[in-house]
């Protein structure tokens, strides 16, 4: 401020003492304040002024280039790509297992037709050798007397029972069958006096001697068919024929 307002002062004394022929009156005209007097010699230079403010950014000096600085941090996972293209079409598999599979199941059925048939042929020629009527049970003895332990034992052996009549006429066929005294499947070894089948329930056809069943001695809780169709009851440790039956 104080510079700017004094330049006037400092231009008009240089004028004024310029070799032009100008008077002091004419500066007086155009400068509002004018010095006027004889020219002096100029005093010496001031201080350095202040520092101007920051020039712009130089162009890239031509030294040496520095050394490559370390690797920076790895930055983070870029995100999933897209699908591959089609992979190359793969070489022509084996037989498929199907159609092995297939070609077992034909030979199986195969042999199940030839199983069933002959099982019908055996099935016939029993029928016949047993003389068993169609719809009925069948009575099979292999002749031997053992406990009635055993005889049950040799019956589960074949899916049979022990031969148990359930009317006169089953009774009969097994009679016919054992030809001789044979075990039945009937006791009253889990409530003395009450005879079921071993098959289980209460008996609901019986055939006893006279005077049977007396449990005697020591106790009696099985039953044999005697060779005249008539029941005893008799001791299960003892032996006697073994007869079964399978379903009809
Ligand atoms: C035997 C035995 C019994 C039966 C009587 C009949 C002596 O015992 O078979 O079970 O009740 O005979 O007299
Ligand atoms: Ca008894
Ligand atoms: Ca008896």
């Amino acid at each position: 401020m104080f510079l700017f307002s004094s330049l006037p002062v400092l231009l008009c004394v240089v004028t004024a003492s310029s070799s032009e022929t100008k008077t002091c009156e004419d500066a007086q005209k155009t400068c509002s304040v004018v010095a006027c007097g004889i020219p002096v010699t100029n005093g010496t230079p001031g201080r350095d002024g202040r520092d101007g403010p920051k020039g712009e950014k130089g162009e890239p000096g031509q030294g040496l280039r520095g050394l490559q600085g370390p690797p920076g941090k790895m930055g983070p996972p870029g995100k999933v790509g897209s699908p591959g293209p089609l992979g190359p079409k793969g070489s022509k598999g084996d037989r498929g297992d199907s159609s092995v599979a297939e070609a077992k199941l034909a030979n199986l059925e195969g042999q199940l037709r030839s199983l069933r048939s002959e099982l019908d042929h055996i099935k016939k020629l029993q029928v016949f050798s047993l003389g068993q009527n169609p719809g009925k049970k069948l009575y099979v003895t292999n002749g031997k007397k053992m406990p009635f332990s055993q005889v049950k034992a040799l019956c589960a052996g074949f899916q049979a029972t022990v031969a148990t009549p359930r009317n006169a006429e089953e009774n009969k066929a097994i009679q016919d069958v054992a030809q001789d005294s044979a075990f039945l499947g009937i006791t009253d070894e889990v409530t003395e006096g009450q005879f079921a089948y071993v098959t289980g329930g209460r008996i609901t056809y019986s055939n006893w001697k006279s005077n049977e069943p007396n449990d005697h001695g020591s106790g009696e809780d099985c039953v044999v068919l005697l060779s005249d169709g008539l029941w005893n009851d008799i001791s299960c440790s003892a032996s006697f024929l073994a007869v079964c039956e399978l379903p009809a």
